[in-house]
């Protein structure tokens, strides 16, 4: 049975992304050979990740869907090297149930649904059965669409309202309350203002929906967006470029009460991380 308390400790836990894609926005194509993928997942691992997210579709705007025995292909045998050799729970990052299963089935024990069980309706009910760790994103309709002018009210309020949803939804489906956690999906459905608004109001956020909050803003666009416009450019830096940004974003995150970080970069995070964990214990 998984628990989110599992990964307690002075500061959040890191989940690292063993993206297993020709076509991630952010590291598509390099870990698609599963030897390179399970080498990467090792590296996170070794260099302090608690967590290993792996994905076999793309959850980019206007990404292609994959079809579910290409997506187990590239996944199941990566997840079953890494839940042996690692040491550390993986995550596997899909929306549909089987998929999921077959990643449980190879020693997945989270289960990463961007859309928050709303794609597949046997999502729960496996993660229930399996006693599996489930976190519950934010995206606004699906992938290929989200992008298109999306528009909130109050982006915070709205999110937050999805979120308990979703979780009630889960825990209603027999998923352990401790095994529930909420993702307000940052770049899902979003523009530069939506993110930015929804990290800045992080803390309210953490506070509305009562169980552990993951953020993943590595390496997302709007990074890229604001970093350019602060610097006066018009190019933006390319996704790997975009790490040192995404590390105040990750220290806003943990200073907000964000319990995972889900980020590219593992041994920057981890050691920022660690740092600021020990301000509070040190005597001023
Ligand atoms: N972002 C991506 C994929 N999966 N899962 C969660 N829970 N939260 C995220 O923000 C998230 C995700 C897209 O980023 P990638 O291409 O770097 O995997």
């Amino acid at each position: 049975m998984f628990s989110w308390d599992e990964l307690g400790g002075a500061r959040p836990g890191v989940m690292g992304v063993v993206n297993v894609t020709p076509d991630s926005f952010s590291d598509g194509g390099r870990w698609l050979d599963p030897d390179a993928a399970v080498a990467h997942g090792l590296a996170l691992a070794a260099a302090g990740a608690d967590l290993l997210d792996v994905g076999g579709e793309s959850t980019r705007p206007g990404a292609a869907p994959v079809d579910e025995t290409e997506e187990r292909r590239r996944v199941e045998r990566v997840i079953a090297r890494l839940a042996a050799e690692a040491g550390i729970p993986i995550s596997i990052d899909t929306t549909k149930a089987a998929v999921a299963g077959a990643a449980l089935d190879a020693g997945a024990r989270v289960v990463n649904d961007v859309s928050a069980g709303r794609f597949d309706p046997d999502m729960f009910a496996l993660v229930a059965d399996r006693g599996a760790g489930f976190v519950a994103m934010h995206m606004l309709g699906d992938p290929r669409t989200m992008q298109d002018d999306p528009r909130y009210g109050d982006v915070v309020a709205e999110v937050g309202d999805f979120l308990v949803e979703r979780a009630d939804v889960a825990r209603a489906a027999g998923v352990a309350p401790s095994a529930i956690a909420v993702d307000p999906g940052i770049g899902f459905g979003k523009t530069t203002a939506h993110n930015l608004t929804l990290l800045a109001g992080l803390d309210r956020l953490v506070a509305r929906v009562g169980v552990p909050v993951v953020v993943g803003a590595s390496r997302k666009r709007f990074i890229g967006r604001v970093l350019a416009g602060l610097a006066g450019e018009t190019a933006e830096p390319p996704a790997e470029q975009r790490d040192d940004g995404t590390l105040a974003t990750t220290v806003w995150a943990a200073e907000c009460g964000a319990r995972v970080v889900r980020v590219h970069d593992v041994p920057t995070t981890v050691q920022a991380l660690a740092l600021i964990a020990l301000l509070p214990t040190v005597a001023a």
